[in-house]
């Protein structure tokens, strides 16, 4: 019930008299019923989870400190018998769809007031922990297993589908994104996903991948070679390296994420490649791969205690490639613990 208290809590702060939640992760955080096909709806003194009969049992087990209500006409009916007279303003998250908002402030004749409620889930416990942990694991695993996998001639298609195989049989219920593998001059698009290129002796291939266990994500981006690299390249891993060092190092309680932005940034424009590094440092990890946590010049959040997120700074260069190199980590009391541990050191791989 933390959970529960947290959100009443910052609800009074807003005068808000009860929420209304519809995304899973937040649907998930607060009650831990694990479908995205229901609502919550907590007023201050109750908790509600309304769901329809495919669902009832399994919102009984998950949701226990709910009342399961099974919806039989729709949202709106329910709403109408559960809202009192002195609920007067009730608060939903921004990005409700626009059909039930019309549908609501139409049908309920109450003040309808947008909330952004991710900050409550910046922190994590350690129940979050241990599950991010373990996709984090989960991702390690994986990435050496690829190093003994990846051939000259491959497909990164094929790099990928190996990598989806072996996290579910390491007990991942699935990747937590799409697997970006991106190889050779591909390797400047930072978001390029698998395709049907072939790996050339040579190439710098970047994985971006990680997978959900017990509903929460990993992330994980490294860099290696097949073959010889050439010096620019050689030259650009250890700055990338080098800058997520800096970041690592002064990660700690107290201090503004973009300070860890900063950190990266500036060294990397000292190194001569600041115009290539064309996006944040980093971003929160949680039940979402990205939550709303930016590690990013624009962001005031001063990191606390529990925090989790990605720090991934990264070099592009059109026509040449790209490198990045990205863990997960907890901001604990001193400093940071890295939830993810495979190596950093350049890996060749000669076949
Ligand atoms: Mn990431």
């Amino acid at each position: 019930m933390y959970r529960i208290s947290k959100l009443r809590k910052y609800m009074k702060k807003q005068e808000i008299d009860a929420m209304i939640i519809s995304n899973f992760a937040n649907i998930f955080y607060y009650s831990h019923f694990t479908s995205e096909d229901a609502l919550l709806f907590i007023t201050m003194k109750e908790c509600y989870l309304i769901t329809d009969s495919r669902y009832t049992i399994q919102a009984s087990k998950e949701a226990r400190d709910f009342k399961v209500i099974t919806i039989t006409k729709s949202y709106l009916s329910v709403f109408r018998e559960l809202i009192s007279e002195e609920i007067v303003r009730i608060g939903f998250e921004e990005n409700l769809a626009f059909n039930r908002y019309k549908a609501w402030s139409e049908g309920l004749n109450k003040e309808l007031v947008s909330l952004n409620i991710e900050s409550l889930k910046y922190v994590k416990d350690e129940e979050e922990i241990r599950a991010i942990k373990k996709a984090c694991v989960i991702a390690d695993k994986c990435y050496k297993h690829i190093l003994g996998f990846v051939k000259v001639g491959m497909k990164e298609m094929e790099v990928r589908n190996e990598m989806i195989r072996y996290m579910l049989e390491l007990g991942a219920s699935k990747e937590s994104f799409e697997i970006i593998v991106a190889s050779g001059a591909r390797g400047a698009m930072p978001h390029g996903i698998a395709s049907n290129k072939r790996i050339k002796e040579g190439d710098f291939v970047t994985l971006d991948f990680g997978c959900i266990k017990d509903f929460y994500c990993s992330d994980l981006t490294r860099s290696f070679v097949v073959g010889k690299p050439s010096k620019k390249m050689l030259e650009i891993y250890e700055i990338v390296r080098e800058a997520q060092q800096k970041a690592l190092d002064i990660i700690r309680p107290g201090i503004k994420a973009k300070e860890v932005d900063f950190a990266c940034r500036d060294y990397i424009s000292k190194m001569g490649y600041g115009d290539y590094f064309t996006h944040s440092t980093g971003h929160g990890l949680g039940i979402l791969v990205h939550d709303s946590l930016a590690i990013s010049p624009f962001s005031d959040v001063v990191l606390k205690e529990g925090m989790v997120f990605t720090v991934e700074p990264g070099i592009y260069v059109e026509g040449l490639g790209g490198i990045r190199i990205e863990d997960d980590v907890v901001v604990r009391e001193n400093g940071c613990e890295l939830l993810t541990n495979c190596t950093k050191k350049l890996i060749k791989i000669n076949n």
